[in-house]
């Protein structure tokens, strides 16, 4: 891991996204789809995952859902129960009511809070699926009150037919019961604009690979969709107090999702950054993925040198990490500074895998400077609101002349005059200026 100065550092890197032929693939996809249903959707199964399928065999079964519990461990089934009610627990404490407020003139104005009505989450094949992330796609959807919920993933993982068992309990535990055996673009174009066998939905979420992630751009706008997630990254900031093992082992936890993950330590102390380097190559030695996190090490990994604790939040607040580790003396008088973070892990004990499984708070977080503007997934990106407006005759009576007035100065007559129709009504000419 190379040791760097903060100057030398470039704290922004930008992360590329689809070529010009990747683009047109998806775009022919995502338009057969539209055009020709369940036909197309078959056709590219057959043609991607190498799996001949009818439409009657899409979804998969109860029968199917139940032999996934005998293939995994009971203890398995424990802990994703364990995870799920922690996930739970959280996403319910952020849960918005509706509101509305009386106004003096006897006017109500207000906000009325919906869960939207069908939600489609995507869930990748081969090695990045991930049960977890099964658990924070669906739970904030269901804490927000989404009545129908679905998921879609490829007929195959990793070479094998079949969906991954890990990942058909975790929906089930979830409490997903309509899962349908596609992946790749066309499943996300299945999505927007439904086939006879799928039914479109009004958002789509989840992971997924390049292919994915451009048909969710595609359909962007018939449908919503969460924010595209780039490789994951960690910055840890730790002092002296801190273990080199512990911090060194959290940064390989995010190196081995991705080569082009990135994980960087943020230290005032020269002998702390030594002793990190050297237990990150130790470790690294023995992990199993150490090609993927070595790569990821070895092209995104760095130790940048500051002269403080404080210049080294500075170094945070710029590089708005997905994850922040804060391991120094007195975390929690820093925490008010840090501005730019999609998690932040504060001490010795929240090691970040703390966050991706179990703690509560959801793992799909901003990536690349994104926490600058936006934030982990949450129950509110799984509902809409509807305004509310109540005026009683006081209040346009009062009023109506201001809005005509602001109608005219846009030149749009016809705004005005239906004011004007209602203050001529009840008696008064709008004149009183
Ligand atoms: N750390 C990942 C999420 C995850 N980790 C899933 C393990 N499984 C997000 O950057
Ligand atoms: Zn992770």
């Amino acid at each position: 891991m190379k040791l760097v100065s903060a100057q030398d550092f470039d704290l922004r890197r930008e992360v590329e996204y689809g070529s010009p032929e990747q683009n047109e693939a998806v775009k022919e996809i995502v338009q057969a789809i539209k055009m020709e249903g369940d036909t197309a959707l078959l056709r590219y199964t057959e043609k991607f995952d190498g799996m001949k399928l009818e439409a009657s065999g899409l979804r998969v079964t109860k029968e199917e859902l139940q032999a996934a519990y005998d293939v995994v461990e009971p203890s398995f089934v424990t802990a994703i129960q364990a995870a799920a009610a922690n996930i739970r627990a959280f996403h319910t404490r952020q849960k918005r009511n509706s509101w509305m407020d009386l106004q003096p003139d006897g006017s109500l104005l207000g906000q009325i809070i919906r869960p939207l009505k069908r939600v489609g989450v995507y869930v990748p094949g081969g090695k990045a699926a991930y049960p977890s992330s099964v658990l924070m796609n669906v739970i904030p959807a269901q804490v927000a009150g989404v009545p129908e919920i679905v998921m879609v993933t490829p007929p195959a993982t990793g070479g094998r037919a079949g969906i991954d068992p890990y990942i058909l309990v975790a929906a089930a535990e979830a409490g997903v019961h309509e899962i349908y055996r596609v992946g790749g673009a066309q499943a996300i174009a299945a999505l927007a604009y439904g086939t006879d066998t799928i039914r479109p939905v009004d958002k789509i979420c989840g992971p997924g690979n390049i292919y994915v992630a451009l048909a969710k751009r595609e359909v962007y706008g018939v449908v919503d969709i969460d924010s595209i997630a780039g490789p994951s990254e960690i910055a840890v900031l730790a002092d002296d107090s801190a273990n080199p093992a512990y911090v060194a082992a959290d940064l390989l936890s995010q190196a081995e999702h991705d080569e082009m993950a990135s994980a960087i330590l943020v230290t005032p102390s020269e002998a702390f950054a030594k002793a990190c380097q050297a237990e990150v190559e130790r470790q690294l030695a023995a992990l199993p993925r150490k090609a993927i996190a070595g790569a990821s090490i070895e092209r995104y990994g760095a130790i940048i040198l500051v002269d403080s604790v404080e210049a080294g939040i500075d170094v945070v607040n710029q590089l708005a990490p997905e994850h922040f580790e804060l391991i120094v003396e007195n975390p929690m008088g820093y925490l008010g500074r840090v501005e730019n973070a999609g998690a932040i892990f504060l001490g010795p004990y929240s090691s970040e895998p703390v966050g991706d499984y179990f703690a509560g708070p959801n793992h799909i977080i901003p990536t690349n400077g994104t926490a600058r503007f936006s934030s982990p997934v949450d129950v509110d990106d799984f509902i809409k609101k509807s305004s509310v407006i109540y005026y009683s005759k006081d209040a346009l009576l009062e009023n109506g002349a201001t809005i005509m007035e602001l109608a005219r100065r846009e030149g749009l007559e016809g705004h005005a005059r239906a004011i004007e129709v209602r203050l001529q009504q009840e008696g008064k000419a709008g004149n009183e200026h």
